[in-house]
């Protein structure tokens, strides 16, 4: 491995759409945590970097579902998201957003500088709008069916079922998220990345630079790259982003999967007046921590773009996860399937510890993993109180029992088999996390923490101290050999402290109370180190680490996810009835029915009506006569289409003046559910005149 000087973390900035859920934390947050605070540990030079991501169609999609401003939106969502990141100690090392001046500034110029460098091209193309809500549809403001796996409810920009990247263009049936209408084509100006012409540069880099990466990351890859890149629109039809920084742009945004990652960037600079080390020094470790769906943005879009700009380094690793379900069923944000983490921290105080616990030991790091409440339970009180906690409490109560509440002496002479056995283990424990952590292997670190904790109460039970101070003939030596069993447990926990530290952070600050040590025994360089407690030295009373979880307690979680779910369910299908709602008119006779003079006609003639947007004026052949009749088409049909057209007219009609004009009758159109007008006409041409009945 190259001989890296710093390490630069990011994590992918979530959309200040919503507040963050489990799915988020097992996938991205929690993994780079534990990874961050372990390279601190090892003193190493590094920054963690995150922030929101304010800009893009989910924004401005929630701020019209809540009916605010998008800019509402974001200072809503982004001061929960940060809260709870701190509350699950997320340790960022700064915590931004992209709406601040210098993440605009930053993007901006770093477009503005591949713009200049001619790395664009600027393409009119047609693109799908959509007529009702009069905008483009780009990303997730279209949804249809997916090309490759049929997911019926694709977005235009990716598929969250196949993880597919798309083009709206791909979609079968495309819809518009907004208004549910067929969209049209139309034309529009943007800039497009050519990526293809970065293909060969980056099947060296990757492929064949980085074939330590992850299979499910290397895979995902190299099946883009296998399928050739094209190029993409990286701006967009918007007022919402930032604001393309060309002079003929007026209505262009800069798209978000461009600014977003420029975001790093942005935060670093914020973060430090030292960020152009960690950015542009060839000696940086960059890597990032994401979910799958954003594999291609981090492993080629954003690499071509860095490698297009000049003077940045890139990713050394993206250990991208898989996703993380609940209760066998995917996350779903719009079903409100999810454990969000501003309500469990209400919901179990004092146990951020326990959901880091579990959610690194589910974390989806190969395949799909999934967390239940019952699983919950189960990991905290077999593992976190039975294994860990009880490990601790009971040496710290047989310390005071037997040891006279201090850190007894260690006497070489007396070590036997077993405690070689035990100080093997602990030597040992630091060498097999320190390697899975370095590898991204975060469950198997964590399993062999607890391991660790498992062997020392296996150790415990074998050498029985408690027995040895009653029942023995010799009391000196037995003591001596209760001391020796005492003081290797307790340099256990010390060692627990230190190796649990990237995992459990407010668990080892609790430890380090207790033992009366210092936050910097946590060093790593401290780990497999026998002489953590010095003889002699006084605790503190235990504290009771972990708590156990009752069933009731699940039972209520399991039935707060469910009727969410029903609640929103419920909620959506009242939304799509009300769109739906049908008034109807009081019945009628035949003899009403049969007032109506209903006649085909065949139109000679049609004109826009002046100063009358929506006006259309008609002369209608009806056979006896020719009419003039006025209708409100003039939005769903040109005048130059009409003439020739049959159509079915209300004859009988008293006559009425629009915009000055006489109409002697009405055509019958019908209106589809999003308002567009169909005109009515016979299946085969009839005389005019004909009587329709
Ligand atoms: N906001 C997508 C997501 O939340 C996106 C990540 C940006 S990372 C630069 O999945
Ligand atoms: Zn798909």
């Amino acid at each position: 491995m190259k001989d890296f000087k710093r390490i630069l973390v990011t994590a992918a900035l979530p959309y200040a759409n919503g507040p963050v859920h489990i799915g988020h934390m097992a996938g991205v947050y929690i993994p780079a945590d534990i990874y961050v605070r372990y390279q601190r540990a090892q003193k190493r030079d590094i920054i963690f970097v995150g922030g929101s991501d304010e800009h893009g169609v989910p924004i401005t999609i929630r701020a019209m579902k809540e009916g605010v401003s998008p800019q509402e939106i974001v200072d809503k969502y982004h001061a929960i998201i940060k809260e709870s990141f701190e509350q699950m100690g997320i340790s960022f090392d700064i915590y931004s957003r992209t709406s601040n001046k210098v993440h605009h500034e930053t993007a901006a110029a770093f477009f503005k500088k591949m713009y200049d460098d001619g790395l664009f091209e600027e393409k009119e193309t047609e693109q799908y709008y959509d007529e009702k809500a009069k905008v483009f549809l780009a990303d997730r403001y279209i949804t249809g069916t997916c090309p490759i796996c049929g997911n019926p409810n694709a977005f235009g920009d990716q598929c969250e079922r196949c993880g597919s990247s798309l083009s709206p263009e791909q979609l079968i049936n495309p819809r518009s998220t907004l208004s549910d209408a067929v969209p049209v084509k139309k034309k529009t100006k943007h800039w497009y990345f050519p990526l293809q012409d970065y293909e060969a540069w980056l099947k060296q880099w990757l492929l064949e630079g980085h074939k330590e990466w992850k299979n499910n990351v290397y895979g995902q890859c190299k099946s883009w790259l296998d399928n050739g890149l094209q190029s993409r629109a990286m701006t967009r039809d918007s007022n919402w982003g930032i604001k393309v920084p060309l002079p003929d742009a007026e209505g262009k945004v800069l798209y978000v999967w461009f600014d977003a990652p420029i975001g790093y960037i942005s935060a670093s600079k914020e973060l430090t007046a030292h960020w152009a080390d960690y950015w542009c020094k060839e000696d940086t470790r960059l890597i990032h921590f994401i979910g799958k769906d954003n594999i291609v943005f981090h492993c080629i879009i954003f690499p071509a773009m860095l490698r297009a700009h000049g003077n940045f380094v890139l990713p050394d690793n993206v250990p991208a996860n898989e996703f993380l379900n609940i209760e066998g069923d995917k996350v779903s944000t719009s079903r409100n399937w999810a454990v969000w983490i501003n309500e469990y921290v209400k919901d179990f105080p004092g146990c951020e510890d326990v959901l880091r616990y579990v959610l690194c030991s589910n974390m989806p790091e190969t395949k799909d993993n999934d967390f239940t409440w019952k699983d919950f339970q189960e990991k905290n009180n077999s593992e976190l109180v039975a294994i860990f906690g009880n490990f601790v409490n009971r040496i710290f109560v047989l310390m005071n029992k037997l040891c006279n509440d201090k850190v007894p002496k260690f006497h070489n002479d007396l070590t036997d088999d077993t405690d070689k056995g035990i100080i093997d283990d602990i030597k040992n424990a630091k060498v097999k996390v320190e390697q899975a952590i370095e590898g991204f292997h975060f469950r198997d670190a964590l399993f062999e923490v607890i391991d660790l904790a498992r062997k020392g109460n296996k150790y415990l039970q074998e050498k029985e101290p408690w027995k040895k101070a009653s029942s023995s003939p010799n009391p000196e030596e037995s003591q001596k050999l209760i001391d020796n069993c005492i003081h290797l447990c307790l340099q256990l926990t010390a060692n627990l402290a230190i190796l649990v530290n990237p995992f459990l952070p407010h668990t080892a600050k609790k430890m380090c109370h207790m033992m009366k040590v210092e936050d910097r025994m946590l060093d790593w360089e401290n780990a497999g180190s026998l002489k953590l407690l010095s003889y002699g030295y006084n605790l503190r009373e235990p504290e009771l680490l972990f708590r156990k979880i009752e069933d009731d307690e699940i039972k209520a979680q399991v039935e707060k996810l469910r009727a969410n779910a029903k609640v929103q369910a419920e909620n959506v299908k009242a939304e799509e009835s009300k769109a739906e709602e049908i008034t109807h008119k009081d019945e009628i006779l035949y003899d009403d029915f049969a007032k109506l003079e209903l006649r085909a006609g065949t139109i000679i003639s049609c004109e826009k009506v002046e100063k009358a947007d929506k006006l259309l004026k008609f002369v209608v052949d009806l056979g006896f006569e020719k009419r003039t009749i006025v209708s409100g088409i003039a939005q769903h049909y040109k005048p130059e289409e009409m003439p020739g057209k049959q159509v079915i007219v209300v004859a009988n009609l008293a006559p009425r003046k629009l915009r000055g004009i006489e109409s002697k009758g009405m055509i019958l159109t019908a209106e589809d559910k999003n308002g567009k007008l169909f005109l009515l006409k016979p299946e085969n041409n009839v005389a005019p005149g004909s009587s329709v009945s």
